[in-house]
């Protein structure tokens, strides 16, 4: 969403802001890398790693007219898929051949902090030219993605604006599931930009927005007038790398069912997808079985959230599997569909307008356990307050990066509810690190069983969920746009 494809000038932010993101953003990684660097001879004597990531510059193809240099793994766009087995340990070295400290997070991993590759949370930084050998025991099973998790701040090719991003499947110890294939998706924009703001989509989540946060918002709106704060738009859309029409179709056959598992690896977009003439079975969100199975005609997934569908391919043709976005996927946001023996150009057809409700997934009838204790949090946005940024708070204070002092307490053993009241029109993908959580309340509705890591908050709605703090160390809890959690909206939990 927030399609304003206009290249527009610069911004002409001030030197020393820029020079703060960076200055700040570098000294961060030199402090902490040094503690975490092991000389790599003494690393890789023994043991062989499972798998060896390199950080560095390549181009990535994404169709003959547009090719473009971003950072990658292993120099490809998607990074490699990485496969683990849940519970059995997995060594894996990572080269740094960039000029800048880098951090790779296993997202959706319930590991320690020091390798969850949040330096926030501890986790040292794979310093320039250098490598750090990480091990880890991965779970839970299911699709997980791994990406850098560096500050990018008004650099845009920092961060999750590049192509740094690969997605992990952790092999349960029995495989459920009644489907012929696994297909991975990768969505992905590139040539990212600055803009002045278009509007987030409303009509994407189930739920009403609520007028006593409209209020909230209003009266911050009044206190910080000016220009609407930078968003950042794109001139380029994948699926797994390659624009529409122009990677290798996916050849199905009548009857096949096809499970597909989806990530938006997007640095701060909404994605949409959709088949025409077929529906999704989703089976799990974010790599965790639902409770409920159910179809649905078009998906909808927040930066970072994952869909694992299984489609069953009973409408012969030649399709597009697009994102409802004319503008996007015009652009290249999305893939062919070709039946054995169907010929023709791919057709395309919009679905009837769907809203997004993860209610449909939970336990019927069930009501989730009682927390013991619940915290809120109001998140209100300062309009450009940040040299032409939106600065984000929560409860008043947006994260500081420099000191990085954890706001939140948890006790072993305890069960959390987190209530989020989003005094925004932005849809936030709210994402906790090292946990998973369970939906309690969305869109006004009480749920209950749907375990995810991330989850987007709708404009002016609440948003409810619970977790076990049953792994010790700091916990890094924020937005997944990238652009709101450089500029404040994040949090930091810590084991008392
Ligand atoms: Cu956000």
């Amino acid at each position: 969403m927030k399609q304003t494809k206009s290249k527009r000038p610069f911004p002409c932010f001030t030197d020393t802001s820029r020079r703060e993101f960076l200055v700040g953003a570098g000294a961060a990684g030199l402090a902490l890398g040094i503690d975490g660097l092991i000389p790599a001879r003494a690393q890789t004597d023994q043991v062989k790693p499972d798998y060896t990531l390199r950080i560095g510059t390549s181009l990535v193809e994404l169709s003959p007219e547009h090719i473009v240099s971003t950072t990658t793994y292993n120099g490809q766009f998607p990074g490699p898929l990485l496969r683990f087995k849940e519970g059995q340990r997995a060594v894996v070295d990572v080269y740094n051949d960039t000029d800048t400290p880098e951090l790779v997070h296993w997202h959706g991993q319930i590991i320690p902090s020091d390798v969850d590759g949040a330096a926030e949370e501890g986790s040292p930084y794979i310093p320039a030219h250098g490598m750090r050998r990480i091990a880890f025991v991965p779970r839970p099973a299911g699709f997980r993605f791994y990406h850098t998790h560096v500050v990018a701040g008004a650099d845009l090719n920092r961060g999750t604006y590049t192509g740094q991003v690969g997605p992990v499947y952790i092999e349960p110890k029995n495989e459920p599931g009644n489907f012929d294939r696994e297909v991975f998706l990768v969505l992905k924009e590139f040539e990212p930009s600055f803009s002045r703001g278009g509007d987030m989509a409303m009509e994407v989540l189930a739920g009403a927005p609520i007028k006593e946060l409209q209020d909230i918002a209003e009266k911050a709106d009044e206190q910080f007038k000016g220009p609407k704060g930078y968003e950042v738009s794109y001139d380029l859309f994948s699926v797994n790398g390659k624009m529409l029409g122009h990677g290798e179709p996916i050849r199905v056959k009548p009857g096949e069912r096809v499970l597909f598992h989806i990530l938006n690896a997007s640095a701060g977009e909404i994605r949409s997808l959709a088949l025409p003439g077929h529906v999704f079975k989703i089976v799990a969100l974010d790599g965790n079985p639902v409770p409920t199975p159910a179809d649905v005609p078009v998906l909808w997934l927040g930066t970072a959230e994952r869909v694992s569908a299984i489609v069953e391919m009973n409408h012969p043709g030649v399709w597009v599997m697009g994102d409802l976005s004319d503008d996007d996927r015009g652009h290249g946001m999305g893939i062919v569909i070709e039946y054995a023996n169907a010929k023709g150009k791919p057709q395309w057809s919009k679905p009837k307008p769907f809203k997004w409700d993860y209610a449909i997934f939970g336990k019927n009838g069930a009501t989730p356990a009682q927390p013991d204790e619940t915290m809120e949090f109001t998140i209100v946005k300062h309009n450009g307050a940040l040299a032409g940024f939106n600065e984000w708070t929560l409860n008043g204070e947006a994260f500081s990066m420099d000191a990085m002092k954890p706001m939140y307490t948890v006790h072993e053993g305890r069960r959390y509810r987190l209530k989020f009241r989003n005094a925004s029109d932005d849809i936030h993908p709210l994402h906790l690190h090292r946990h998973s959580f369970e939906l309690t309340r969305v869109g006004g509705k009480a749920t209950a069983g749907v375990m995810k890591d991330v989850v987007m908050l709708g404009g002016f709605q609440e948003l409810e969920f619970d977790f076990v703090a049953d792994n010790p160390g700091p916990t890094l809890f924020h937005c997944h746009q990238q652009l709101h959690m450089d500029f404040g909206f994040m949090a930091l939990f810590n084991y008392a």
